[in-house]
């Protein structure tokens, strides 16, 4: 029986890291819910990177569309951030986006030792749960938090993921306190995922920047079926025909993976 695990800070990805576990990387507010919004709209590929310098190697790309975001605003000289919505317009239909954030972007790049990154939101989350469901493989949920701080929003979000794992048929189990907590902590919320989070530090944060619309979208569940994975440095969006499930045997099963 698949495993599923909760990691609550990417400070403490080393204890649970594993080479042979699928790792499902959420930063609800708001890196892992925009790049959900940017596939659902139509971009190619997204370019996560940790530096707002590694951004301007794609500087004369036509395709490319640079985003930056620290601290919750856009980087000066910048036109595009971390906001779902700036990924709605139909000009980032076929574009690469490269992106980088406070949390979202470096845990996807501490997690880059892992047999499979996905990546998770509310906006994915049966989309993600489903796909899981069938590859029947153990799963970390890394939470992004804030600056390695646990938080709320994105354990949450665990929760809730460990909930349909263990109650939609799909055979994972937890063998692990911090499963434990996050679903308590799902089961606490009601499902009113905006009232839970009300005095939660980052939902603070982004109302000081007059950005609680954002707030309200990314704890909408189901807004699309785009399930984000790395396939090395680039995330593709794979609708989960058979691509990702290939991939994943590939991944795990690769002479270079069990030699390490
Ligand atoms: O930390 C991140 O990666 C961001 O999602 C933070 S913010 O929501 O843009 O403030």
């Amino acid at each position: 029986m698949p495993v599923v695990k909760v990691c609550f800070t990417p400070a403490l990805y080393a204890l649970y890291s594993s080479r042979e576990s699928i790792t499902v990387v959420v930063d609800i507010l708001r890196a892992t819910s925009a790049m959900c919004t940017a596939f659902e709209h139509g971009v190619e590929c997204i370019i996560p990177v940790s530096e707002v310098e590694d951004t301007y190697f794609y500087k004369a790309d036509p395709n490319c569309i640079l985003a930056a975001e620290r601290g919750g605003r856009i980087v000066e000289g910048f036109s595009y951030g971390n906001s779902p919505k700036d990924y709605m317009r139909p000009h980032v239909k076929g574009k690469t986006l490269v992106i980088t954030t406070t949390n979202g972007t470096q845990a996807i790049e501490i997690a880059s030792n892992s047999g499979l990154i996905l990546i998770g939101s509310f906006l994915n989350l049966s989309a993600l749960s489903e796909a899981l469901g069938q590859l029947q493989h153990d799963v970390m949920i890394l939470c992004a938090g804030w600056k390695n701080r646990f938080n709320l929003e994105d354990t949450l979000f665990a929760g809730a993921l460990v909930y349909r794992l263990l109650q939609y048929g799909y055979s994972y189990s937890v063998d692990s306190d911090a499963a434990i907590a996050s679903l308590t902590i799902y089961k606490a919320s009601n499902e009113n995922y905006y009232k839970f989070l009300e005095g939660s530090s980052h939902r603070n944060r982004l109302a000081s920047l007059n950005l609680e619309e954002d707030v309200r979208f990314c704890l909408t569940p189901d807004y699309t079926r785009a399930l984000p994975y790395m396939d090395g440095h680039i995330m593709r969006d794979s609708r989960f025909n058979g691509e990702l499930s290939e991939l994943i045997v590939t991944r795990l099963n690769s002479a270079e993976l069990k030699s390490i």
